[in-house]
């Protein structure tokens, strides 16, 4: 599908599917995350199945992994496994297809979900891409919870002080983690501020749902030179669907049926309005 906004739209319909027939799933940030990997997968990386070996290619580490269900839809829409697989399996016993991400399938770089670990790691591979000489990018997404990690900052310091230019990393801005508010339980809302302090490019994206904000945040981040970029992508938890939108409690939470159909029922008509609009 080449309108990314309807893919977005599409994905989020896998996404419940999984979430459902897995009786499990941190829903909120899914959808809050979806645009952000649209693009970056289908618009911004040289990754797929079949490059996977080359040294060349972009990578990609999924640090908000709780955030899984999302990260398999893309994949599967990339062509690294079957979506059906995924949805009818997804987090039963047995399954591949666990609750958080894990190197064992293919796509996947790196185990993740205890947060804080991502940025780290993504500074070492994108440190190993300039030692080597390579021209590959390293993208990575967090939550704007997990950015409270200690771990987070040290890797913040480490990419300015290596002049990462190759690193992009990204912000879900959604200002809510899995007990409420961001600004209730650690407040950082100077959050462009503290990256730059930190030496990064940073780029505020002020509709971090809209596909074409986001396209011009990451096409801007590769002009960049001697800096890593962050991009701060402003979303809604929950988005896609009137009854999860901006609710703290719809972080981790398996809709019951009429909340089933209504959220639907919603993802259609916006799926629609992106193929139309
Ligand atoms: C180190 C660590 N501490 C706690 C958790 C439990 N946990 C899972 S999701 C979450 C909230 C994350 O919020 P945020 O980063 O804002 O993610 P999003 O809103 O995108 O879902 C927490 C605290 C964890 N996975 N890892
Ligand atoms: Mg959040």
């Amino acid at each position: 599908m080449e309108n990314l906004k309807a893919l977005a739209y599409e994905l989020r319909e896998n996404v419940i599917d999984m979430i459902v027939e897995g009786k499990a799933g941190h829903i909120g940030g899914d959808m809050s995350v979806m645009e952000i990997l649209t693009e970056i997968y289908f618009d911004q990386m040289n990754i797929s199945p079949e490059n996977m070996d080359d040294p060349d290619r972009d990578k990609f580490i999924m640090s908000k992994g709780h955030s899984v269900e999302a990260y398999y839809a893309v994949l599967a829409a990339k062509g690294f496994f079957d979506i059906k697989d995924v949805i009818a399996t997804f987090s039963k016993f047995g399954s591949q297809f666990i609750g958080h991400p894990n190197n064992k399938l293919p796509g996947i770089e790196m185990n993740s979900g205890s947060l804080g670990h991502g940025l780290p790691v993504s500074v070492g591979m994108a440190l190993a891409g300039k030692m080597d000489k390579k021209d590959y990018r390293v993208y990575t997404v967090m939550g704007d919870g997990e950015v409270a990690e200690g771990s987070v900052w040290e890797g913040a310091m480490a990419a300015s002080h290596y002049k990462l230019d190759n690193l992009c990393a990204v912000v879900d801005r959604n200002r809510l983690q899995i007990s409420g508010n961001t600004e209730d339980v650690m407040a950082h809302d100077d959050l462009c501020e503290r990256w730059s302090s930190f030496g990064w490019n940073v780029i505020n994206v002020a509709d971090g749902n809209d596909i074409d904000q986001l396209k011009a945040a990451f096409d801007a981040a590769k002009e960049v030179k001697g800096k890593p970029t962050m991009v701060i992508a402003n979303t809604v938890k929950g988005k896609g669907s009137s009854i999860m939108e901006n609710k703290a409690n719809w972080h981790h939470k398996v809709p019951n049926a009429e909340e089933l159909a209504q959220i639907k029922k919603d993802l259609a008509e916006r799926k629609e309005a992106a193929l139309h609009g």
